[in-house]
């Protein structure tokens, strides 16, 4: 899963696959007004538009000629970005082996051909009403509420995940733990609420870089965040962190008391490491967290990185 839900206001996506263009035609006529319509003639191309588009819902042929519809949703579901999207299966196999395999593949619905237009719109609404609903609860447990990003129960779930991934591809996998410098005074000078203020621009300023597929940002606890940064080593988080720490100076929010600088600005600690070293992501995060205390005592608005937890510690002056 990932910390980005469809808008309600958006018009619903719905990817029709099928090898028959005369059915994808006719869930054209049946949808159109309502939803706006992607169409793929077999698995590899339907696996394809899910991952660009990622659809609200899928309308899956169960017998096509390349991968069959029944392992195009497995592989669905088997994707965190992208097993939550209901799949319905349209087909014209009736017996009730094949429902029952279909569903056991995931599939939220069968419905059988030749499709009936009023039975298929209703399901297809309802699913879409369950999804809704779920991608609403999905935002309330994940999001942070005042800045928007990913929260901390977000990360510490796919932190685990994101190393064991690490791991299994032999990939490095890098953290950058962030913290702004006199926050306190900040709010002691100008109030909680502009307080609030800040840390949502600052916010938005660390999700607004550029991400790669896995990447994301949370909310680490007050005014802390943690950007997780897949398949990157450390010259890769050093880079990032930078951007990072520019971004925040971009913004020139004023800050009144600090001691460092006259904008509102962070501290960073970097670690990394490579799959296959005998680490855990418990020991990664606690070596971003040692470096970011190296940062905050060599001076504030810095990067300190570790090459990985039993690294040595370096700090680089902005
Ligand atoms: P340092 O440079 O060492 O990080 O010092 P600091 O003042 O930033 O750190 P400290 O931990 O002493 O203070 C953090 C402050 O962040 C205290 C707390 O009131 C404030 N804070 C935490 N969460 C929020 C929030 O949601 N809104 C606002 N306005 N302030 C918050
Ligand atoms: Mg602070």
């Amino acid at each position: 899963m990932r910390a980005e839900y469809s808008s309600p206001t958006a018009m619903p996506k719905l990817l029709v696959v099928d090898d028959q263009p005369l059915f994808i035609q006719t869930m054209h006529e049946i949808f159109r007004d309502q939803y706006e319509i992607f169409m793929a003639r077999n698995g590899e191309q339907a696996l394809a538009q899910a991952g660009r588009l990622c659809p609200d819902l899928i309308l899956l042929d169960l017998n096509m000629p390349d991968i069959s519809g029944m392992e195009v949703c497995q592989r669905l579901k088997q994707n965190p970005a992208l097993a939550d999207i209901p799949v319905l299966f349209v087909t014209a196999e009736e017996d009730f082996e094949s429902e029952s395999l279909a569903l056991e593949a995931g599939g939220a619905d069968y419905i059988t051909k030749p499709v009936n237009p009023a039975v298929v719109r209703a399901r297809v609404r309802t699913h879409l009403t369950l999804k809704a609903q779920a991608d609403q609860l999905r935002a309330l447990a994940y999001l942070d509420g005042l800045t928007g990003v990913a929260n901390r129960r977000y990360f510490d779930q796919h932190l685990d995940a994101e190393w064991a991934r690490s791991q299994r591809h032999h990939m490095p996998l890098s953290l950058i733990l962030l913290d702004i410098d006199f926050f306190k005074t900040y709010n002691d000078h100008l109030g909680h609420i502009a307080g609030d203020q800040c840390l949502k621009a600052v916010a938005g300023a660390l999700q607004a870089l550029p991400k790669r597929g896995h990447d994301f940002v949370a909310r680490y606890g007050g005014e802390e965040f943690v950007v997780l940064l897949a398949d990157c080593d450390l010259p890769c988080a050093l880079r990032k962190a930078a951007a990072l720490q520019e971004a925040v100076a971009q913004l020139a929010i004023q800050h009144p008391a600090s001691t460092v600088s006259e904008l509102v600005t962070i501290s960073l600690g970097v670690a990394s490491t490579v799959a296959g070293a005998a680490h855990t992501a418990g020991e990664l995060l606690d070596a971003a967290d040692r470096q970011l205390y190296a940062a905050k005592q060599a001076g504030r608005n810095r990067i300190s990185p570790a090459a990985d937890h039993a690294g040595t510690a370096g700090s680089t002056p902005p």
